[in-house]
């Protein structure tokens, strides 16, 4: 008769918000970018996944399960995350369960994933980011792989590109890594969540709805027909990422502000210099860029940054609580609820972590 233990762990990941872009890669199986990336890693009190995964001898297959309804793994990056993991697994000794698990076993033994987004799936908030960070984080935990967050965002990165930015806190950068097998295209972290805990991150919620254009299909359209992505991920981003640094490191506003919202911009811009163009952005989301655009220009300083993903929404970075009030009495004015423009939710967030 089989052996009746089921062995579980949860973990839960915020998603992160890029601040210089990721968008075109180099290699498509290996997930593997055109430029360096920077992004800040969310409160997970508020943009989060929650997985649980569980493995058991009376397990029959693989099987995977996203917001209660289940999903086919036979897609080759949820295989490539699996393969990883086992391939570093280790021996795991439970005596309370009567459970013991030796290193080749872990070929045999089938796996049970589920995963929870407490935000829209799909709609450019990240959700893949958190998710697969998610994912590999606690299939590591599961299988007693040793690896360490660095190593480990190596194997979520080819889940999904931006995942490998969640498996730290605080401000990330991504290497885009230079050796063909992709082992050194990983994340670091650039400074923990408490560097700059006075960041205030609102999320402007324009949609819900999913995006029509995925970003892998997105992305791969732009590598093809954009001469602007060459031009931004030789000329532009590299110089970008050195400055964005250092905005970060000496806490200078003004500078992380600029790039940020520069950075948007020209990912939309390379959006729409793709054919057929792709539109993300929406009229809602043109009219928010003006609005902050002309209250920093009345300031003379900024007061607050915006960054659009591959969506409507805006992500909101105010400088401190006071600033973020200010902007929530701006948003409420400009796009009162219940109006033919209204977002339909305001996420509050400190920034961390
Ligand atoms: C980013 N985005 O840096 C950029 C900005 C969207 C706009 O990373 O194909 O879902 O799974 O690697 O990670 C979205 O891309 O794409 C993304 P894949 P992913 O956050």
């Amino acid at each position: 008769m089989a052996e009746k233990w089921v062995r579980m762990v949860t973990a839960q990941t915020p998603t992160n918000i890029a601040v210089i872009k990721y968008w075109g890669k180099r290699d498509e199986t290996l997930i593997l970018p055109v430029n360096d990336s920077i992004s800040v890693t969310l409160d997970p009190s508020h943009l989060c996944t929650t997985t649980t995964v569980a493995v058991s001898p009376t397990f029959d297959q693989d099987r995977m399960w996203l917001n209660g309804k289940e999903i086919s793994l036979s897609g080759g990056r949820f295989q490539s995350c699996l393969r990883e993991i086992r391939a570093r697994a280790c021996d795991v000794e439970d005596k309370e369960k009567g459970i013991k698990i030796v290193k080749k076993d872990w070929d045999k033994l089938h796996v049970h994933m589920a995963s929870y987004n407490n935000f829209p799936t799909a709609a450019g908030l990240a959700s893949s980011a958190a998710g697969f960070a998610c994912l590999v984080f606690a299939l590591a935990k599961l299988m007693n792989a040793k690896e360490d967050n660095g190593e480990l965002s190596a194997i979520a990165r080819q889940g999904s590109g931006s995942a490998c930015r969640s498996l730290f806190g605080g401000f990330v950068k991504w290497n885009m890594g230079k050796v063909e097998d992709g082992s050194d295209s990983r994340a670091v972290q650039v400074v923990d969540d408490k560097h700059w805990d006075d960041l205030v991150i609102i999320i402007a919620v324009v949609s819900s709805r999913q995006k029509e254009t995925s970003s892998t299909t997105g992305m791969r359209e732009t590598v093809e027909t954009s001469l602007l992505l060459q031009h931004r991920a030789k000329e532009v981003v590299p110089k970008r990422i050195i400055k964005m640094e250092e905005a970060i490191k000496n806490r200078d506003f003004a500078s992380f502000a600029q790039l940020t919202c520069a950075d948007s911009n020209q990912f939309h811009a390379v959006c729409l210099d793709t054919s057929p163009p792709i539109f993300y952005m929406n009229d809602t989301s043109h009219r928010i860029i003006s609005c902050i655009e002309k209250w920093n220009c009345c300031e003379g300083t900024p007061q607050v940054a915006y960054t659009f993903d591959a969506g409507p929404n805006a992500v909101l970075i105010a400088q401190n609580r006071k600033t973020a009030a200010q902007l929530l009495q701006k948003l409420l004015f400009f796009f009162p609820p219940n109006s033919d423009t209204d977002l339909n939710s305001y996420v509050i967030g400190d920034k961390s972590i």
